[in-house]
């Protein structure tokens, strides 16, 4: 489709999806379709790509998202593996439009690929943070090894505040690369509107956020930098995990060696 294909800046982006896609197989964080991602790409459209034509018939949200009406979202497909969005963005996932309304959408390109079972959760994640007035455009899902491992030990699940200061305290660009810390989601149904609303609560206050026993999720303006923030929690986890298996309990940065980093850094004073 050359309205999309001859579109620089749009493709620019759907390759950095593509990019990030790829690190999630590679980083084994997308067994089989684990993990989704959506990306608003409305500003990245052209005029003309907007007029595109339904390629299947509109589909009912389940919870209106008047936000996100007359935006535009690249949205990985239903049951479709990361390791294939990675080569084929556009044989994996699809461009969508939602109505004026915000209580459906249109499949426009580029070809009629379903969106994930999340797309609901993700439009409201996304409508949620548009109402607070965020600019973010990315909801990134995926399945790193080590976090997920967290969430089943209790006092981490019982404690964001725990959790976040025991991974921050691995190492400096913990905090400074993720400083709203990580909140914990308990427990629900993948794909159900309960994760959503549990997820939306959480996303007032962080930007990445743990999902009991299941994954974790990242909210941000650039699809490069959810990952990086994602990539800099799990290798805290794996210095942690290291350190007891090798039979000792790491020592962590000092709470003090912590909190230099807020004025240091400019942070916002989280946890
Ligand atoms: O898309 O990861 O949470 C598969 C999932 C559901
Ligand atoms: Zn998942």
């Amino acid at each position: 489709m050359d309205i999309i294909r001859n579109n620089k800046a749009l493709m620019n982006e759907i390759e950095r999806i593509a990019e990030v896609a790829g690190y999630l197989w590679t980083k084994g964080w997308a067994e089989r379709n684990g993990g989704n991602i959506s990306v608003n790409v409305t500003t990245l459209m052209s005029d003309e790509a907007k007029m595109l034509p339904a390629l299947a018939p509109a589909r009912e949200l389940v919870e209106k998202v008047p936000c996100l009406g007359g935006n535009f979202f690249y949205v990985t497909g239903t049951g479709k593996r990361m390791r294939y969005v990675a080569k084929a963005p556009f044989e994996n996932g699809s461009i969508i439009r939602i109505a004026p309304d915000g209580a459906s959408f249109e499949i426009i390109a580029e070809q009629p690929v379903s969106p994930t079972m999340e797309i609901h959760s993700h439009l409201m994640m996304h409508n949620y943070l548009r109402s607070i007035g965020r600019n973010t455009t990315v909801v990134l899902h995926t399945h790193p090894t080590d976090l997920i491992g967290f969430s089943h030990c209790k006092p981490f699940l019982e404690s964001s505040k725990l959790l976040t200061r025991t991974l921050w305290s691995m190492i400096p660009e913990a905090r400074i690369v993720v400083p709203k810390g990580i909140g914990v989601v308990p427990y629900a149904i993948p794909g159900t509107l309960e994760l959503a609303r549990l997820t939306i609560e959480q996303l007032r206050t962080h930007d990445m956020l743990l999902w009991e026993k299941h994954g974790v999720l990242a909210v941000g303006d650039d699809i490069i930098d959810c990952f990086d923030a994602i990539d800099t929690m799990s290798k805290s986890a794996q210095i942690y995990f290291n350190a007891r298996w090798a039979g000792f309990e790491p020592v962590g940065m000092t709470d003090e060696q912590l909190d230099a980093l807020v004025p240091a850094f400019n942070l916002p004073d989280c946890y």
